[in-house]
């Protein structure tokens, strides 16, 4: 061993880069050169800065770590495995073991290895959220630092501090030139989230090169007039600066941290200069041999961790966190005997269940020919139940007034700067960046909700399908859903969005077609805490049903059902959603006049009626009754499985118009007469 190995702090830091460049060199995939340039970034903030427990990742008072740049995911990786991370489910249930061993570090970027090409939520605990495309790990930061105020604003006491933690962030250049990150950072700076520290990894170099290719804004100067607390570290390796500028960010009390921290991408490889060599690559062995030597460890062991390191882990990160959860579980148990009722809220937070009686104010409503625009119902509904679970909050992009999504009931608040116990967020006209955000609440354990108009999911798609991936209950709460939208025109009518939002696996898209269907698809949607939900709701009025006429909206619980039906074997199904279900009642009032036996199947969740049994959908849509028409206002495309070779689709096949709603709908003929057509009077 030379020199530099005999210091443990050295040594530990330098583990964490073998680790890292053995299992990119292993995997001959990944990026080595940033885990070795942040190795002593990532030691500083979990050594000896957070307050995090590798016993217990996932006990509610700790400190939150973000790995923005989640192609470095081997430095999260490495740093799990040595200071002990232990293995539980995302509820902090132990299930034994490692969170991460060194089985799975050798076996980086397999299948079957927790240590995924980039972090991936819920594989390993430690892992806080998954990272990957630039941009979206600060955006979740900013929504868990969101969370932590909120939590902080409405539970606390005077004598008992359940939350008081910090969300850390590492984040790279590309991070930082997404639109997302600029967002998110104006939503912090704005809130004044001082439980926030971004640590940029100003290296100078992205893939292409030099940043002199396509980056050359001042960051400091750019953060401070984003309102954050500019903070700056001459060099990477300097672990002693790192801590002091850590200190700073503790004791700033009204504003969110950005540490610039200056690396070279690679450090301590032989080649560091060489783009391709450190970057997007493996080094190679021989370069790994070297680089090894270089920090003085043995040059022919592979995953090789000295004696000691784990040790000084152990002895650092491990006691100070086991100190740290003890003392917040002592909180937690007096906290359960001075204010059970609020203690019983956070435990069904904690456990990701509803509390008991949260739907008992979902509205049933009555039938009205004139009905009401599904937005309307919408807003009555989310009111009704998260008006029952204390722990449900959003906002919109700007647009509450319009989207309903505005809760309204006695003590719901407002989320600002100045009272950060309120429900109501006002995340501004930054799509991308509240998804994100609203992802990093439902990881915080709330229940997260955010709206804006339909057209406009294409500006936070990524988010949505982050939601997803994640497996989180995200709630997206999307008005304005069509052509219906009228005089705004082209730019704001949605038509090939129900189609893209159902091709995200797992995101389930609800378009309710009366207002009692509204209710339904809001239960099933609440009881999924597996899968995000988008709500696709109407600017304009459609009729409330009599469900002593037609079936009960319960059918929604299924994703498709039997609205009406005739006697024995149907000479056409007509199929439909949201705004064009009444369309396809009018259609079949017609046809059954004309002595035609109609079934109308009301298809509010496509996703969900995938999903159910072959029994049940040949029950709803008998394969021998191939005459079937779908009506809906967006493309075909995801209709084509149900309607099959030989049915007919009445609905968008180009950009909309500006106009008054039905004139829209009439120019594009979508109407019960099309249908009528199409199904052969
Ligand atoms: C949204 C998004 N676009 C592109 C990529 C592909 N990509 C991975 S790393 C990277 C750039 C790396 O540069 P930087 O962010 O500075 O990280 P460093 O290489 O310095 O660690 C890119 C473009 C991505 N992961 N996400
Ligand atoms: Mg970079």
């Amino acid at each position: 061993m030379t020199a530099t190995s005999t210091d443990i702090q050295t040594l530990a830091i330098d583990t964490i880069r073998a680790l890292s460049m053995d299992a990119v060199q292993t995997a001959n995939s990944g990026h080595p050169g940033t885990p070795m340039a942040l190795a002593p970034i990532a030691y500083q903030v979990f050594q000896n800065s957070m307050k995090y427990d590798p016993a217990k990742p996932h006990w509610p008072g700790r400190d939150r770590f973000v790995l923005s740049c989640g192609h470095a995911s081997m430095l999260l990786y490495s740093t799990l495995h040595l200071i002990g991370t232990q293995a539980t489910d995302k509820h902090g249930k132990p299930t034994g073991g490692e969170s991460i061993t060194l089985e799975d570090i050798k076996n980086f970027r397999q299948i079957g290895s927790v240590c995924a090409g980039h972090p991936e939520y819920a594989e390993a605990a430690g892992i806080e959220t998954t990272t990957g495309p630039l941009g979206a790990g600060v955006s979740n930061s900013v929504g868990m630092a969101m969370a932590e105020k909120w939590l902080a604003a409405n539970y606390n006491t005077d004598d008992l501090t359940l939350f008081n933690y910090n969300t850390y962030v590492i984040c790279s250049d590309g991070d930082l030139m997404e639109g997302i990150a600029t967002e998110a950072a104006s939503v912090a700076g704005h809130l004044k989230l001082d439980n926030l520290c971004w640590i940029y990894d100003d290296n100078n170099i992205t893939i292409e090169g030099d940043t002199d290719l396509a980056f050359s804004e001042d960051i400091g100067k750019k953060f401070e007039g984003l309102g954050w607390n500019v903070l700056h570290v001459d060099d990477a390796n300097d672990v002693e600066a790192l801590g002091k500028a850590i200190a700073k960010f503790h004791a700033c009390g009204d504003k969110p941290t950005i540490i610039v921290v200056k690396s070279i991408i690679g450090y301590g490889a032989p080649n560091k200069q060489n783009t391709h060599g450190a970057h997007g690559a493996p080094l190679g062995w021989d370069e790994v041999a070297l680089a090894k030597k270089a920090y003085g460890l043995p040059e022919d062991k592979k995953f090789y961790i000295p004696d000691g390191v784990k040790e000084h882990f152990a002895e650092g990160i491990g006691k100070r966190g086991a100190a740290a959860s003890a003392a917040w579980d002592d909180v937690w148990t007096k906290y359960q005997a001075a204010y059970p009722a609020k203690a019983a809220e956070l435990q069904a937070m904690f456990d990701g269940k509803l509390p008991e009686g949260w739907d008992k104010d979902i509205p049933v409503f009555e039938a009205d020919a004139k009905g009401d625009a599904t937005r309307n119902s919408s807003g009555k509904v989310l009111n009704a139940i998260a008006k029952n679970i204390p722990f449900m909050i959003g906002g919109s992009a700007d647009l509450a007034p319009s989207n309903k999504s505005n809760l309204t009931f006695e003590g719901a608040g407002e989320f600002l700067a100045t009272s950060y116990d309120g429900r109501n967020l006002h995340f501004g006209i930054r799509e991308h960046a509240m998804a994100g955000i609203t992802n990093g609440l439902c990881l915080s354990g709330l229940r997260g909700y955010c709206a804006t108009f339909f057209v406009f999911t294409d500006y936070m798609r990524g988010g949505m399908r982050l939601s997803s991936i994640m497996h989180l209950p995200t709630l997206y709460i999307l008005t304005h859903d069509s052509i219906g939208v009228g005089e705004d025109g082209p730019t704001h009518q949605p038509i090939e969005h129900l189609t893209a939002c159902r091709a995200i696996p797992g995101l389930n898209v609800y378009r309710p077609g009366d207002a009692n269907e509204v209710a339904e698809c809001y239960r099933a949607a609440m009881l999924d805490s597996n899968h995000p939900a988008a709500m696709v709701l109407s600017r304009q009025n459609m009729p409330t049903m009599d469900r002593t006429k037609f079936a009960s909206a319960e059918g929604c619980l299924k994703g498709g059902y039997i609205l009406s039906d005739c006697d024995g074997t149907p000479d056409v199904i007509l199929m439909s959603s949201g705004s064009e279900l009444y369309m396809a009642v009018d259609a079949a009032d017609q046809l059954t006049a004309n002595g035609k036996k109609v079934r109308v199947v009301s298809m509010p969740c496509l996703d969900l009626f995938a999903m159910q049994d072959q029994s049940y959908i040949d029950e709803v849509l008998p394969p021998s009754v191939t005459n079937r028409v779908a009506i809906e206002a967006g493309i075909q495309m995801s209709w084509d499985r149900w309607i099959g070779s030989h049915g007919k689709f009445i609905g968008m096949h180009s950009f909309g118009a500006s106009g008054p709603f039905d004139a829209v709908y009439e120019l594009f003929k979508i109407n019960a007469s099309s249908v009528v057509e199409a199904a052969g009077r």
